[in-house]
């Protein structure tokens, strides 16, 4: 089966409550979205990645949906969300959804009927008795909770939350749960969108209930990871909703090794056109994702290189809304902030895959400066900072760890310009601004031919515009402690990837001294000799 997406597209990702705020409640919103849809299309996006805009307690900022089908009311309304398909479609732009079928809200009218007694919206969730007066099994839960809660006023009867307990998972055993996500698929697509990023999809369909192997995190994972039945419904979805469509569905799949990721993607198994994998974000992780250590870039090379090698084709990304910024993740960022930034852009754009670009990354946004716990929003970590606090990790180190960690570090307001709140909002932003806003935002870089932004826009122009990054294939050509390099190829032509991802300088190792076709450098005055820190440059070659 082909790719719903063109080869030389590339998606900017929108966390909504962050980007902009056109009404001063201090959230952002769909007419914000709109407002800055020509910061969007001057970019070079082809398309948007909008995070959960639907109804939503907002447990899980909109990762809980209490209506699949209903704009949540401080995102907007059904109608700026039309207005917004018709504005991005005006400028090239398709717009994707967050489709999160893994759990509802327990505020979703379908749980709310399960709680009244309606066996039939029983039959939508995993509701299980419990065991010698216990839970129902030993499994673990992504948010350091308990994954069972009990059901309503019920003595022994438990509901399945694999996230928190506002999250009750869906029951994918049912023939009427899939009806209902098919429904749900279709109301969007009639609306116009142009394809799908799934939540936690290779999680969603659980073998059995029983007890799993103990495991540092996530015991009983063996029973629901990447099953058949997951596999199955994932075929169904892509041949009776979204073929007819051409419509494309990106699948962020936890815990993936490379053989369930191919599973899971490659084309002629008619599931999805690519996955977000994780194993280049725990590069710089000691067991689980809240215990850091120093990014080691050989490491990182070695694991971008393993996944361009195993797929068909990758999404490829360094941010999104769950992850500490990218370039933070430096040990030696010092004052580079600004090359690391060209420097991932570069890199970014000449892997083979969809490029996948999360809003802020193109002006070198990077972690928030939060001073503690009371200026963290995200569930996620206000979970950990208690499991830590049960384990007796003492108080410095539990703030040290949810820093450095919270997935708020990516959710601060998106910064637009040096006005009050960096121009999100007019109101008191949901959480806390950079206080770098004053030099780190989009009308600065604007001014600054040979700043961030040109320099990203740059090269997403060029990776659209060239046939060899779009189509050609990935070889590794250098893995140093300091020096990534790699060729893209197509029918005997050849651009050379080379990446410095140290502050230091490096020098060119003897087997790229060869390459005298500079195309482009992150530096202005770089491209020769020693790469400088964070250089990045393309070369062209043919083949001899
Ligand atoms: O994330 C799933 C996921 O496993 C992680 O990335 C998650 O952020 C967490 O760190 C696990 O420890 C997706 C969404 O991207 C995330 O925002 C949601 O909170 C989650 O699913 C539940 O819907």
């Amino acid at each position: 089966m082909a790719l719903n997406i063109r080869k030389d597209a590339i998606v900017y990702q929108i966390y909504p409550r962050s980007f902009k705020d056109s009404n001063g409640d201090g959230v952002g919103d769909i007419r914000g979205i709109i407002e800055s849809l020509d910061h969007i299309a001057s970019l070079g996006a082809n398309h948007i990645w909008l995070s959960p805009v639907y109804e939503s307690p907002n447990d899980d900022n909109g990762y809980d949906i209490s209506n699949y089908k209903a704009i949540q009311p401080q995102f907007g309304s059904m109608e700026d969300f039309d207005e917004l398909i018709f504005e991005a479609k005006k400028r090239g732009i398709g717009i994707v959804m967050d489709l999160v079928i893994n759990h509802t809200s327990d505020e979703h009218e379908w749980f709310k009927r399960a709680l009244a007694g309606e066996e039939k919206y029983r039959n939508y969730y995993i509701i299980q008795k419990g065991k010698n007066g216990k839970i129902p099994n030993n499994w673990g839960n992504f948010f350091a909770e308990c994954p069972w809660s009990k059901f309503g006023n019920s003595d022994n009867e438990y509901y399945l939350h694999l996230f928190s307990k506002k999250q009750p998972d869906l029951n994918w055993h049912n023939p009427d749960v899939f009806d209902e996500v098919k429904g749900i698929m279709r109301f969007w697509l009639d609306r116009g969108v142009v394809g799908f990023r799934c939540d936690v999809i290779n999680i969603i369909y659980k073998n059995t209930l029983a007890d799993g192997k103990k495991q540092l995190v996530l015991t009983g994972r063996e029973h629901y990871l990447s099953t058949d039945g997951c596999h199955n419904i994932l075929q169904r979805l892509r041949s009776e909703v979204l073929e007819p469509y051409g419509a494309f569905a990106v699948g962020e799949t936890v815990f993936v090794d490379l053989l369930q990721a191919k599973a899971l993607c490659d084309s002629d198994r008619g599931e999805l056109d690519m996955i977000f994998y994780f194993e280049h974000m725990e590069v710089d992780q000691v067991f689980v994702k809240w215990f850091k250590t120093q990014l080691k870039p050989k490491k990182l090379m070695q694991t971008l290189t393993k996944w361009q090698n195993a797929l068909q084709w990758n999404a490829c990304y360094f941010e999104n809304h769950d992850q500490p910024r990218f370039i933070s993740r430096f040990k030696d960022l010092g004052s580079y902030r600004a090359e690391a930034s060209r420097m991932i852009a570069g890199l970014l754009m000449t892997l083979r895959g969809t490029p996948f670009i999360f809003e802020g990354q193109e002006i070198g946004m990077v972690n928030g400066d939060f001073n503690n716990l009371s200026e963290i929003e995200d569930i996620e970590s206000h979970n950990i900072y208690a499991m830590a606090k049960r384990l007796k990790i003492p108080k410095g180190m539990r703030w040290k760890m949810i820093k450095r960690t919270s997935r708020d570090n990516a959710r601060t307001p998106m910064q637009w310009s040096a006005a009050k709140n960096a121009g999100f909002s007019s109101g008191k932003p949901w959480l806390k601004v950079n206080a770098n806003y004053g030099e780190v935002n989009v009308a600065a870089e604007s001014e600054k031919p040979n700043g961030i932004l040109a320099f990203w826009k740059k090269m997403i122009k060029m990776r659209k515009e060239n046939e060899i990054l779009a189509n050609g294939c990935f070889k590794v050509l250098f893995e140093g402690n300091r020096i990534y390099a790699f060729e893209r190829e197509l029918n005997g032509k050849r651009l050379i990837s080379v990446s410095n991802m140290t502050g230091k300088r490096a020098k060119l190792p003897k087997s790229l001294q060869c390459y005298d076709k500079l195309v482009v450098s992150n530096y202005e005055k770089g491209g020769r000799g020693d790469m400088n820190p964070f250089e990045f440059r393309l070369y062209y070659a043919e083949n001899k």
